[in-house]
C-alpha cells in the first residue's frame, strides 16, 4: 500500500483497542493513482472513476491466436507474485479477466504497428491492438497499473487492483533503443536477458549490441569453407575475447575491478536474439570499423599490412587502430563476419560502427565504407553507423546514429537523400557518464556535473535542421569502460534510461520535467521489488510500499511486513498492534545499500507480542522515511 496521502483508505482504521468485528481477510485495499504514474507517459490516459479492475483467484487471461504468446508472457509475469493460476484461455471474457484483443483497426488510427488501447474497470482489463507488439506494449502499461508488488518473484499479500482507466497510446518514434557495450566489459547471456526484461517495462524496443572494439572481440565467427586467405577466425575469440577495458591510458583503474572477459558463441547470440524477439525487441549488432579494431588486428595477423599481429591493449585508449582499407583481406574478413551475423539477426539493421577512425585517413575511410556498404546491402540488411559514416552516400533507409554534431552537414545531406537518424547525442543520452562527480563509476567527458535523469529527459530529439520524420528514434548507449556486470549496468541505467525511453515514446508536447519527476517517485518501489538495481536520485520523492499479510496467531512474532524505501538509510517503523499497544519495531534491509546499490526490501520484525484476548485485531504499521510516511493495516486473528 502506498503512503496515506495518496491512498483512499486512510479512513477505515479507527484504531481498535478491542478486537475488531468482521475484519477483512486481506490487507485494506488501496486504489493507486495509476494513470498518473505511468512511465513513459501515454498519449491519452484518463481515470474514468469507475470501480477498479480486480485480478482474482478465478481470473483468466483471454487471448486467442497470435495474442496467445503475449498472454503467456503476461501470465508468467503475474503468477509468481499473485499465486493465481491465470490460465491463458479462449473463453468469452468474464468478470475479472484480462482480455488481449487482437485485430485490425483495434489500435488508435494510424498507429497499427505499436499502438494499443487499454480499458480497465470492474468488468475486465482489456488491451486491444492490431499487432502482438501493440498488445505487448499495452501489457507493460497494465503492469504499471497494478501494485508494484506484482513485480515480485515470490508470492506477496496485496490487493491486485488496477485503477479504472481508459488509455489510447502509441509511440512518437519507432526506434527506442539502449546500447550495451559488451566489448569493453562482458555481460553474460543471462545478464543481457535480465537487462532486456527490465528495459521493456519502459517500452524500449531495440537492443544495440556493441560486440567488438579495440579492447575485445566478443562474437564467435566460424571459419567458412570458402576461406581464400586462410584466416583463423577462431582466434577472434581465442585471443580477442581475452581483452577488456581495465585501465585508463595512464594506468589508473577504470572500474571497481578489471573488465569482465568472455564471448558469445553463435548459439548464445541466437539465444539473446530469441529472448529479445519474444519481447518484441529488435537486436542491432555492431561490428565497429575501420577504427576501434585492435582486438581483431591482435587476433588475425593477416589483417595487418605487415602480417604481424598487434598486441592486445586493455587500456581505454581508442583512435589508434585501423583496418587496412586497401587490402582485399579486410573485405574478405568483413564479408565472413557480417554474413554470419546477418544470418543470425532477424532485424533489418547491421551496425558498421564507423566512429573515431582517427588513423585511417579520410580517403581510406571513404574506400572502406564504399566497399563495406554494398556487402551489407547484398545481405539484405540496411546499414547503421555512427554519424561519421554519413561521409559517403548511403542507401535510402540507412540509419545514422547521431552522437556528436561534428559531421552535421554530411548528416543533413544524407538525410535529404533518404537516410534516417537515431539520436544519441552524448551529452543527454550517454548513460555511461557519472551522475555527478561522486559517482564511483562512469566516465565524465560528455557530461560533467549534473547528469541525472532530468538532463537526460529535458531535451528535444528533433533539432539541428532535422524534421520529425527524419528522426526514427533515440538510443541510450551504455559504454562499459567502467561497468562491471549487470548490477552496475542497472545502476547507471536507472532512472536515466527511463528518461530516454520517454523521450522516444511520448510526444514532445506531452512531456514536462516536474510531471516526469513525480511519476518517477513510484518507480523505486517497482525496481526494488523486481530486484533491479538503480540509483535513488536525491531529486526524486521516492514512495514507500508496504506488504503485511494477515496473521493467524495469538502471539505475533518475527517478520510481520516488508517494505520499500529507496533512499532511506534508517527508516522508522511504528506498529500499533490493535490492542492498545504501540511500539517502534526493528527494520533490516534484505540487501544493504551501498554506493553502487540501492537497498533491497526492508523487513519489519516484532518482539513477541501476545494478544490479551482471543479475537480479531487490526494492526497499523507506519513507515517513516525522509521522503514521506506510509501506512498499512493488517489483521491478526488471535487464536490458540
Ligand atoms: C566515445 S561514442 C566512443 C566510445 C567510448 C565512449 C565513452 C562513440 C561512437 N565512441 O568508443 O566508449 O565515448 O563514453
Amino acid at each position: 500500500m502506498r503512503r496515506t496521502w495518496r491512498t483512499v483508505v486512510v479512513a477505515a482504521v479507527a484504531l481498535v483497542a478491542m478486537p475488531a468485528a468482521a475484519a477483512p481477510a486481506m490487507p485494506v485495499a488501496s486504489v493507486e493513482p495509476g494513470v498518473q504514474r505511468l512511465l513513459p507517459r501515454p498519449v491519452e490516459a484518463v481515470a474514468t472513476g469507475r470501480a477498479p479492475f480486480a485480478l482474482g483467484e478465478g481470473s483468466h487471461i483471454v487471448a486467442r491466436g497470435a495474442a496467445r504468446q503475449v498472454g503467456d508472457y503476461l501470465g508468467d509475469l503475474l503468477r509468481p507474485a499473485t499465486g493465481y493460476r491465470l490460465p491463458v484461455t479462449a473463453r468469452s471474457p468474464r468478470r475479472g479477466d484480462i482480455v488481449l484483443d487482437l485485430g485490425p483497426g483495434k489500435a488508435p488510427e494510424g498507429h497499427a504497428a505499436e499502438g494499443y488501447r487499454l480499458v480497465t474497470d470492474e468488468r475486465s482489463a482489456t488491451i486491444s491492438a492490431d499487432t502482438p507488439a501493440g498488445l505487448f506494449l499495452g501489457v507493460q502499461t497494465f503492469r504499471q497499473l497494478l501494485p508494484a508488488w506484482a513485480e515480485s518473484r515470490t508470492r506477496v499479500s496485496a490487493v491486485w487492483q488496477a485503477q479504472a482507466a481508459r488509455i489510447s497510446d502509441y509511440p512518437r518514434f519507432a526506434y527506442r533503443g539502449v546500447m550495451l557495450d559488451v566489448a569493453r566489459s562482458y555481460l553474460t547471456v543471462a545478464e543481457i536477458k535480465r537487462y532486456i526484461d527490465t528495459a521493456v517495462l519502459f517500452k524500449v524496443n531495440t537492443l544495440h549490441l556493441h560486440l567488438t572494439d579495440d579492447q575485445a572481440w566478443r562474437i564467435a565467427v566460424t571459419t567458412p569453407g570458402d576461406n581464400p586467405s586462410g584466416l583463423d577466425y577462431d582466434a577472434l575469440t581465442r585471443v580477442g575475447s581475452l581483452g577488456g577495458a581495465d585501465v585508463y591510458g595512464n594506468g589508473n583503474p577504470l572500474g571497481t575491478g578489471p573488465a569482465i572477459r568472455g564471448y558469445y558463441t553463435q548459439r548464445d547470440y541466437a539465444e539473446v536474439v530469441a529472448h529479445a524477439k519474444a519481447r518484441f525487441v529488435t537486436v542491432v549488432p555492431e561490428i565497429d570499423g575501420p577504427g576501434h579494431t585492435n582486438a581483431a588486428l591482435a587476433s588475425i595477423p593477416r589483417l595487418n599490412p605487415d602480417g604481424v599481429a598487434k598486441p592486445m591493449n586493455t587500456t581505454a585508449d581508442v583512435g589508434y587502430s585501423t583496418l587496412d582499407a586497401n587490402s582485399p583481406v579486410t573485405y574478405e574478413f568483413l564479408r565472413t563476419v557480417f554474413s554470419q551475423l546477418a544470418a543470425l539477426t532477424p532485424g533489418p539493421y547491421l551496425h558498421i560502427g564507423g566512429d573515431e577512425a582517427l588513423v585511417t585517413g579520410h580517403d581510406n575511410y571513404l574506400t572502406y565504407l564504399r566497399q563495406l556498404l554494398p556487402e551489407v546491402a547484398r545481405l539484405g540488411k540496411l546499414p547503421m553507423g555512427w554519424n561519421e559514416y554519413a561521409a559517403v552516400d548511403l542507401p535510402p533507409g540507412a540509419v545514422i546514429q547521431f552522437w556528436r554534431g561534428s559531421t552535421l552537414a554530411d548528416v543533413l545531406k544524407q538525410v535529404s537523400r533518404g537516410a534516417k537518424v537515431v539520436m544519441s547525442p552524448a551529452g543527454t543520452t550517454y548513460i555511461d557518464q557519472k551522475y555527478d562527480p561522486s559517482s564511483p563509476i562512469g566516465l565524465s567527458w560528455a557530461c560533467r556535473n549534473a547528469c541525472d535523469f532530468d538532463r537526460y529527459y529535458d531535451w528535444q530529439p528533433v533539432r539541428d535542421g532535422l524534421t520529425e520524420s527524419d528522426v526514427i528514434g533515440v538510443t541510450a548507449p551504455l559504454w562499459s569502460e567502467t561497468v562491471r556486470g549487470l548490477a552496475q549496468a542497472q545502476w547507471l541505467s536507472y532512472p536515466r534510461l527511463v528518461s530516454i525511453a520517454e523521450v522516444g515514446w511520448t510526444p514532445q508536447a506531452g512531456r514536462n520535467l516536474p510531471d516526469f519527476t513525480a511519476r518517477l517517485s513510484s518507480l523505486g518501489s517497482r525496481l526494488t521489488i523486481a530486484g533491479v538495481n538503480f540509483r535513488p536520485s536525491p531529486a526524486v520523492p521516492w514512495t514507500t510500499d508496504i506488504t503485511a499479510p494477515t496473521q493467524h496467531t495469538r502471539t505475533l512474532r518475527g517478520e510481520v511486513a516488508r517494505f520499500t524505501a529507496p533512499s532511506a538509510t534508517t527508516p522508522l517503523a511504528t506498529l500499533t498492534y490493535g490492542d492498545g499497544t504501540t511500539a517502534d519495531v526493528p527494520v533490516t534491509p534484505t540487501t544493504p545499500a551501498g554506493p553502487l546499490a540501492a537497498p533491497g526490501l526492508w523487513k519489519v520484525t516484532t518482539p513477541d507480542h501476545r494478544y490479551p484476548h482471543l479475537g480479531t485485531y487490526k494492526a497499523t504499521l507506519t513507515i517513516t522515511t525522509p521522503t514521506g510516511v506510509a501506512t498499512t493495516h493488517f489483521t491478526i486473528h488471535a487464536h490458540h
